[in-house]
């Protein structure tokens, strides 16, 4: 069969490297910051900004898509995933990082057809970090392939989350109480950047063995799941079984051994799902 979704593809790696220069000159002006839902989920012109420059073009481009985006939903778009060919757009993923200039932010495009996830791309912006996975054609980073660890030992691993941006008391006890069972297990280590698009391209690259969090949105992970799967990782729910875009959790891990132990040991919380209106 004919490379279908090329031409979407090439136009996703053309659009995150527009928005990439975007927001690379956007920290050197005075950002215009906002909240969303509390004082700690923060927006800014640029997110909005880049938004639009990925939404309008892609519409001249290929008409017939559908978008699901982080700002678009914040405005009232319904987040809800058809059979129709669909992007997924961060236009700022790690938005807190990008407000101090902390140097992880990510453009994140995934597309989805039928539901299933079909490319992803992730511009990890500041480190100019660009990668790429089409579905059965591997993972890349800057034109070089990927591949996830192949550590089987979690105590010889790496293991990155978040503490997000939920604050409530209940929610918080749980991701330290996690985060403590996770490093006395013992790990290597915890690391997080701030940006969930990074942190799964990291499990990609094989520095990381896997990342895990509770309270993400599907525009978070959507691209880089494509990224994981194709340099060889798992995805799945943090309670097991296959992972759900719309669930607001995940766990990118490089196999399933990693994962499973994972899993036996964290706690889920819940938390209200992407597409429930
Ligand atoms: C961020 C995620 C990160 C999470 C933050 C936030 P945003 O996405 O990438 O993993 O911990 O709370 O959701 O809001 O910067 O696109």
């Amino acid at each position: 069969m004919p490379d279908l979704w090329q031409d979407a593809m090439d136009h996703a790696v053309t659009l995150a490297r527009k928005a990439g220069e975007i927001v690379r000159d956007a920290l050197q002006n005075d950002l215009k910051i906002m909240c969303k839902s509390s004082s700690v989920d923060l927006v800014t012109k640029t997110d909005q900004n880049v938004e639009q420059l990925i939404i309008t073009s892609v519409k001249e481009k290929f008409p017939g898509h559908s978008f699901i985006g982080e700002e678009s939903v914040a405005a009232g778009e319904p987040c809800v995933l058809t059979e129709n060919p669909t992007w997924i757009v961060d236009p700022v993923d790690g938005t807190t990082n990008f407000v101090h200039g902390y140097p992880f932010v990510a453009i994140s495009i995934g597309f989805a057809v039928n539901k299933m996830l079909e490319f992803g791309v992730v511009y990890s912006c500041i480190e100019d970090k660009m990668y790429t996975a089409q579905k059965g054609k591997g993972a890349f980073c800057n034109g070089q392939p990927l591949q996830v660890s192949n550590q089987k030992e979690i105590n010889q691993s790496i293991i990155a989350t978040e503490f997000g941006s939920n604050r409530d008391p209940d929610a918080v006890d749980k991701i330290f109480s996690n985060m403590r069972k996770i490093l006395c297990l013992p790990v290597h280590g915890i690391r997080g950047v701030g940006s969930a698009a990074i942190n799964m391209c990291l499990v990609a690259s094989g520095c990381v063995e896997a990342y895990y969090e509770i309270g993400i949105h599907c525009w978070d992970v959507a691209a880089a799941a494509v990224i994981v799967s194709e340099a060889g990782g798992v995805l799945m729910d943090v309670e097991g079984g296959p992972m759900d875009l719309m669930s607001r959790r995940v766990l990118a891990a490089n196999n399933n051994i990693i994962a499973e132990r994972i899993i036996k040991e964290i706690e889920a919380f819940p938390a209200v799902r992407d597409d429930e209106p």
